[in-house]
């Protein structure tokens, strides 16, 4: 066990929490004789967190030690599981891809990658490797449910899909927030611990936060302004911002101006979007979208930001867009106090453009629908159709890596039927859930406290520069693997069973595996901006190691136009994708009221599908609740605790209603990531806190047509009583 320091028989230990963005950094103590842990709090002399964590943090503790948390290989026969080992397991499921691959194509086999690899580095390197190996099309994770758009708009404007301006939240001044609520998400795309007390310290000093949200969110709960928008409308609402800022002058870009194209592309489009023609639909007042423009050009540090509530509708690149735009031509893009770049310890941009992982859209096409792919995966909006479409090139296998896309895609059941019928379905998972226990074998990776933590992905999306490195907390027990060494160890089966065609990328497997990941990381710190060119104190692994609390790089600073990744080096304001996407609007705008719109929401004590199973997190009253505007009840003649159906294009599912002044007229929500009583899985807790999924009624084929990101929010539904 690595520790850092010990007393009284208890041994402490400090850690990043791997479960959210937020990266708070805590204080683990341990029963040195017991080997268990015996604490866990926020850790006051974390350079990042201060002490700052939220409720899901001790429940690293309860995943460690679930019982139903999977500790040996499994293979299934019909419905029942037994134990394997792992050459068994490994050797047959190599055998059987290779097999699957030469009888119909590399694109039979597919991955699915969820998102606990956006918190795992090594899951994420390997995974990378491992897709490289299959060299399959057939590629999705989780982001064509999340921020696809933010990274699609982010390369073609800026070059490089991880290129994300964040807002500099610790001086804005001006805080214009669109579709996020980082009270309870802890933030996204915004990385920083403690969001509550970061927004309250905003306006203790001086500085306005305004929401704009069908939902009176907790983070509009604390706001100055809270303003309901018509869920799908985030477009229309920018461009009536950008109309203000360009028919009132305005607009100031700055010193911005002198490396942007397209400004007048971009002023023309804003010109025929008054505030006064788009209110009626946007649900906004005019008047007060003229006013949203005027306060943030006042301010002379603002930043627009928009997260989920923007990218995952039907217009989330366009809204994305306009977000940044709004951003530039208010000056306030690389500007202190705005939207910023991060210098993160280790920069992968350089490297991720040699991978050919910088961003590239629409290089290829899905064969049944033809949406575009993005940067090598298919909007996972089309998964269910190409593996339940015959003809060639259909999809008769796939892996899914730490994702659960039963629970978290669009049209669930349309892929859990799909996934029942694969001719070879894997799942590296820790729990037999809705998706694993579809898979032939399921192979677990050691627990979140017996592994080691560095964020490579969200340390490029800090509100500060910031690095951190953590132990594992535990030894994994014998025979116990990492993630990477079975993503690494199965690759490397199957190069050898490709023969001499796989000779080469054998070799990478055995030289990755050689390095392992932290070999990897302490080569990227060395040779990142804060490594061996700052001389012998640079920044390494062994420095890292010797900083537990985490090491401040800084505030962030302005990095434009060196940072941008394009061949330009000028910000594209216009890219043509979206300029002709633009035209989608007129439409937009025609439509009127109509059904229900069904909307998300998120909780603080959960994390997407998979943290149902800590009971500490799900006890209280039931969270799965259909919220509904009192005069949409009233006029259903509903009353709160009755239960009531959903119906949309795509099925339907029962909840118990909420009426809530909470939500606008028109719209209702639902929280996802529930939907846990089906048989089949081990996950004791879970099951009897089960609640439903509401991506069983979510469309797969409502998407945004550029993106092709699944458009799971203002879902057109019915909601009548159950019987
Ligand atoms: N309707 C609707 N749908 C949504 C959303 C929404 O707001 N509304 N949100 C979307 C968003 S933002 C996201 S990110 C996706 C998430 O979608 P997914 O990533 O598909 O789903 P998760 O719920 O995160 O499931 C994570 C899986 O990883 C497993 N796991 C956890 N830790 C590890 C680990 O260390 N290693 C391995 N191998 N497995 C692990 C868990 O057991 C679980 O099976 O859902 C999306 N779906
Ligand atoms: N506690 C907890 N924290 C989490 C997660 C979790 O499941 N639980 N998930 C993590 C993940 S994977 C992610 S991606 C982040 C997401 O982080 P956030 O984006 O901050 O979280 P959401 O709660 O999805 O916020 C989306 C908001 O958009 C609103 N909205 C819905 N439709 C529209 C619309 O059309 N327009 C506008 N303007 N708003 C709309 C919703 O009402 C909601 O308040 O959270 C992360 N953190
Ligand atoms: S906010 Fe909570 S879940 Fe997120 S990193 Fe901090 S303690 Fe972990
Ligand atoms: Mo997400």
């Amino acid at each position: 066990m690595a520790s850092q320091g010990t007393q009284g028989g208890t041994t402490t230990h400090h850690r990043t929490c791997c479960l959210c963005e937020a990266m708070c950094g805590l204080q683990i103590d341990v029963d040195a004789q017991a080997g268990r842990v015996k604490a866990i709090r926020g850790d006051d002399a974390d350079s990042f967190s201060q002490g700052y964590i939220c409720p899901k943090a001790v429940a690293l503790q309860d995943l460690h030690e679930d019982p139903d948390r999977l500790r040996k290989p499994l293979r299934r026969d019909g419905s029942s599981f037994t134990e394997v080992s792992w050459d068994a397991a490994l050797d047959d499921i190599a055998s059987r891809v290779v097999a699957l691959q030469a009888a119909h194509g590399k694109d039979a086999m597919g991955l699915y990658v969820g998102n606990p690899i956006a918190h795992s580095y090594s899951g994420l390197l390997y995974g990378q490797l491992l897709a490289d190996t299959l060299g399959s099309k057939n590629r999705y994770s989780a982001n064509s449910v999340d921020a696809l758009p933010h990274l699609l708009v982010a390369f073609l404007m800026f070059g490089h899909q991880a290129l994300l301006p964040v807002p500099d939240l610790d001086r804005v001044q001006h805080l214009l927030v669109l579709g996020a609520n980082p009270v309870v998400s802890n933030g996204s795309v915004m990385s920083a611990p403690g969001m509550p007390a970061r927004l309250k310290a905003l306006r203790a000093r001086g500085g306005k936060l305004i929401v704009i949200d069908p939902r009176r969110s907790e983070t509009a709960e604390l706001a100055d302004q809270h303003h309901f928008i018509k869920p799908g409308t985030d477009a229309l609402l920018l461009l009536g911002l950008l109309h203000t800022l360009f028919d009132e002058k305005l607009a100031r870009p700055g010193r911005l101006d002198g490396f942007s194209d397209g400004l007048a592309e971009v002023r023309a489009l804003a010109l025929k979007f008054s505030p006064e023609r788009v209110a009626p639909r946007v649900g906004i007042a005019a008047p007060a979208i003229r006013g949203l423009a005027r306060d943030l050009a006042a301010s002379p540090a603002g930043a627009v930001y928009g997260r989920l509530g923007v990218s995952v509708q039907e217009h989330g690149a366009l809204a994305c867009w306009l977000i940044n735009v709004v951003n530039v031509v208010t000056g306030n893009l690389d500007r202190v106090g705005g939207v910023m770049f991060t210098r993160p310890a280790v920069d992968g941009l350089g490297v991720a453009r040699r991978l050919g992982i910088a961003g590239e859209f629409a290089a290829h096409r899905s064969r049944v629908r033809g949406l575009p792919a993005f940067t090598g995966e298919f909007p996972v909006a089309v998964l269910g159709e190409e593996m339940d479409t015959p003809g060639p090139g259909q999809l008769r296998g796939l892996i899914t890596f730490a994702g659960n896309p039963v629970l978290s895609a669009p049209n669930g059941p349309r892929i859990e039927r799909a996934l029942a019928k694969l001719e070879l379905m894997v799942s590296i998972d820790i729990y037999r859930n809705e998706t694993t226990r579809h898979a032939h074998y399921i192979l677990p990776p050691v627990s979140p406290l017996e592994r080691d933590h560095f964020d490579l992905v969200l340390s490029l999306l800090t509100v500060r520069n910031v690095t951190r490195y953590s132990e594992p907390l535990f030894t994994p027990p014998p025979g116990a693997r990492h993630d990477w060494e079975i993503l690494n160890d199965l690759g490397e089966r199957i190069e050898r069973r490709r023969g001499l065609r796989g000779l080469l990328r054998r070799g990478l497997h055995r030289v990755m595996g050689a390095l392992g990941p932290t070999g990897v990381i302490d080569l990227a710190l060395r040779a990142g901006p804060y490594g061996l060119r700052r001389g012998p104190g640079g920044l390494s692994l062994q420095k890292l190691r010797e900083a537990p609390h985490g090491v401040d790089l800084g505030a962030l600073e302005p990095m434009l136009p060196a940072r941008l990744q394009n061949a330009t080096r000028r910000i594209q304001l216009a890219p043509r994708e979206l300029v002709a996407d633009a035209a989608r609007l007129e439409a937009l705008l025609a439509t009127g009221p109509g059904a229900l719109s069904l909307i998300g929401r998120r909780h603080l004590r959960s994390n997407n599908s998979w943290m149902h199973n800590v009971q500490r997190l799900v006890k209280g009253p039931e969270r799965c609740t259909l919220l509904m505007h009192p005069s949409d009840a009233a006029a259903r003649g509903f009353t709160t605790g009755q239960k009531v159906r959903v119906t949309s294009r795509v099925g339907t599912l029962e909840a118990p209603l909420e009426i809530s002044d909470e939500v606008m007229s028109g719209v209702v929500s639902l929280p996802h990531g529930w939907g846990h009583a089906r048989t089949g899985m081990q996950l004791g807790v879970a099951t009897a806190h089960a609640g439903v999924s509401l991506n069983d009624v979510t469309d797969e084929l409502r998407v945004d047509a550029l993106a092709g990101t699944a458009a799971v929010t203002n879902l057109p539904v019915e909601v009548t009583a159950a019987t």
